[in-house]
């Protein structure tokens, strides 16, 4: 029944596979929408808040998954009330609802889930974009808006394009001072931002067995920057192994494709021949060797972030570190991913190599990777084992950001200047260990009687945005033209100012795109809303729901762009807003900011999928397309998800 894309009894790719198990809605033709089961869902507490209060604007009593998870560990600064507001709101709707809460400190979501969560064969949906991370579990696990996994806890499945799968062939074996975001950089590199829409990247090849979970997971991790829908990798021996350590035996089921699997698209990564690369300011696909830039001033170094913060990673760090100093020139900033981590480095010592080596250790959490402190100095250069370097997302604007291995981080922290990390360390000894330090005392089962527990609030919590339902007509002004590849970190910046905001849409919306124009949100209030200009992949980047909601709040109805990204896309049409796809892409030379636009018989354009928007200004017209389907489009003539259930209640 389930001919996926060539039908017959052909071999099936791990993707198809899992694909299938959990279908429930469509047919699995590739570039046709599926709805799938969702077993288990994550999120985190930026993108909490909002995704509990549409859980309960749903109704919603128990979550149905298998397994839901609240993590806190973005927000941690708690300067001012806000964040422990958002915190005691999240642990107690959780224990309400029948979701497991992990408390601040317990560590990084992505990195919690695959030590103690992750299950192979499942399917994972969470609140942040790096939840693909999964993947290096052998789970197929998604990035989505808070609405969206709000809708999964509430049982009902989540729709993706059935996608098309590309094979990454892995051969060699990586050399000693080159990691597995060596290999991530080099896809990337290959493969660039935006050259993963609705694919789903499946690493095949010898080159798979020697990579631990942990490597796995950083390449999985940082495959949200291709904009794919996931990465995945089989479930085997060094999934047991990773398993058994973390006492979880019983959740390994082997996994992998059939042999003659057919895929769309192949890319080739020799991992013996692969040299330490660095993606350069401000893309992680400006990829080039270190060797090129070797030599190059800097002024700090930050280990951790969800890409970069296993025991592994950690392990080597410290072993980098050990006996050695810090430079005087550098700031030298770590932190461990989990609890788990931190601790096992307390006990085994590596802990104190770091800090005799001069290091800063930061809590189990973001921290500078959402740039939640420890910004770089004017203008000052940064090497980050990160997975984002968006212009000012570390929380200095004029900062340069360079991503690469920990390896490689930890060798110029010492030298003072980016450095490679070949021939200049040991660090082939550091294995898994046989088993984990084990202790889940931080995360706290829900409530036997959900019913019984009061959900607190706090002032700074406000409820979230609606749209409208869609009219005959829509006119608007154009309220801003960006160019190609803006990110969501754009279009609602988060840094340490803002973040405690993440409650509060009205605040937030006052700096929404003012990284690209500071006056675009008073220029949207005194017209009362108008319309967007984007060029090709807008809203790369974040899953954060809230570069949706303040357009919503600042009557934003439409945004024409020449692409968009996949989750930025979904939290428009899920909250209301069109999004629109130039037919002729070079009908973006032709607007400019402040033209006035009118769209006639936009409900008979929507469900058409095509319509012609005018521009009065200038009395061009210009076709645009909506690349939604019959479900989505009913959300937009309805304003949105929740006007959309609320009318059918
Ligand atoms: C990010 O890395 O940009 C974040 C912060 O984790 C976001 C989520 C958010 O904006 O809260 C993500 O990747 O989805
Ligand atoms: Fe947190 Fe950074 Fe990972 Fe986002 S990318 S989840 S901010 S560590």
């Amino acid at each position: 029944m389930f001919d996926y894309f060539k039908g017959g009894n052909m071999g099936k790719t791990l993707t198809e596979k899992i694909l299938e198990d959990h279908l429930v809605v469509g047919e699995l033709k590739k570039g046709e929408e599926i709805g799938i089961r969702i077993d288990q869902t994550l999120t985190q507490d930026s993108t909490g808040t909002m995704a509990y209060m549409q859980l309960e604007a749903l109704g919603t009593d128990q979550v149905e998954t298998d397994r839901s998870v609240a993590y806190i560990d973005h927000n941690m600064l708690q300067e001012g009330p806000n964040n422990m507001d958002d915190h005691r709101y999240i642990q107690s709707v959780a224990k309400k609802h029948g979701v497991i809460f992990s408390r601040p400190g317990n560590g990084i979501c992505h990195q919690v889930n695959i030590e103690r969560y992750g299950i192979p064969g499942q399917t994972l949906l969470g609140s942040d974009s790096h939840t693909p991370t999964g993947g290096g579990l052998g789970m197929l696990a998604i990035g989505a808006g808070g609405l969206d996994v709000a809708v999964a806890m509430a049982g009902g499945e989540y729709y993706i394009t059935a996608p098309k799968i590309v094979k990454v062939e892995l051969t060699g074996k990586l050399r000693e001072g080159v990691s597995s975001k060596d290999v991530i950089l080099e896809v990337l590199r290959q493969c660039t931002v935006k050259g993963g829409v609705n694919k789903v990247f499946e690493y095949t090849g010898e080159g798979v067995k020697t990579l631990t979970v942990p490597e796995r997971a950083t390449i999985t991790n940082m495959g949200a920057e291709l904009g794919a829908t996931t990465s995945i990798f089989p479930s085997d021996e060094q999934t047991l192994k990773f398993l058994k350590a973390q006492g979880r035996e019983e959740d390994f089921r082997e996994l992998k494709a059939d042999d003659d699997a057919e895929y769309d698209e192949v890319v080739k990564v020799d991992l013996s021949t692969l040299e330490p690369l660095v993606a350069c300011p401000h893309s992680p696909d400006n990829v080039k060797t270190v060797k090129e830039l070797e030599g190059m001033a800097i002024d700090q170094v930050a280990i951790g972030s969800c890409t970069n913060s296993s025991y592994l990673d950690m392990m080597k760090v410290a072993s980098i570190l050990k006996g050695k100093q810090v430079a005087e020139n550098i700031e030298l900033v770590i932190a461990p991913g989990s609890r788990q981590v931190l601790t096992m480095l307390a006990a085994n010592g590596a802990l104190a190599d770091m800090l005799d080596a001069g290091a800063r250790i930061l809590e189990s959490g973001c921290g500078p990777c959402i740039g939640m402190g420890q910004s770089p100095n004017s203008g000052g250069v940064s090497l980050r084992t990160f997975n984002r370097n968006f212009k000012g997302r570390s929380g200095t604007s004029d900062a340069q950001v360079y991503l690469l291995s920990p390896e490689t981080a930890a060798v110029s922290a010492i030298e003072g200047v980016l450095t490679s990390p070949l021939g200049k360390v040991d660090v082939a000894d550091i294995e898994m260990p046989e088993s984990f330090h084990i202790n889940d005392n931080a995360a706290f089962a829900p409530a036997e009687n959900g019913e019984e527990v009061e959900v607190i609030t706090g002032p700074n919590i406000k409820p979230f945005p609606l749209s409208k339902p869609m009219g005959e007509n829509l006119e608007g002004k154009v309220l801003i033209k960006v160019e190609d590849n803006i990110t969501t970190d754009h279009i609602m910046p988060s840094h340490a100012g803002l973040l405690p905001y993440r409650s509060n849409i009205p605040y937030l919306a006052d700096y929404c795109l003012t990284p690209c124009d500071e006056d675009f949100p008073k220029r949207a209030k005194e017209n009362g809303g108008g319309f967007i200009v984007g060029g090709s992949n807008y809203g790369q980047g974040s899953s954060r729901e809230h570069a949706a909601l303040a357009p919503v709040y600042l009557g934003i109805r439409g945004v024409l762009a020449k692409s968009f990204a996949r989750i930025h896309q979904n939290n428009l049409i899920n909250n209301g807003i069109l999004p629109m796809v130039f037919v002729n892409p070079e009908d973006y030379d032709k607007i400019s900011q402040d033209d006035d636009l009118q769209i006639t018989e936009v409900k008979d354009g929507i469900n058409a999928g095509e319509f012609v928007v005018e521009n009065i200004t200038t009395g061009e017209e210009y076709p645009v397309t909506i690349d939604a389907s019959q479900r989505q489009k009913e959300m937009l003539l309805s304003g949105g998800l929740i006007n959309k259930l609320r009318k059918s209640a």
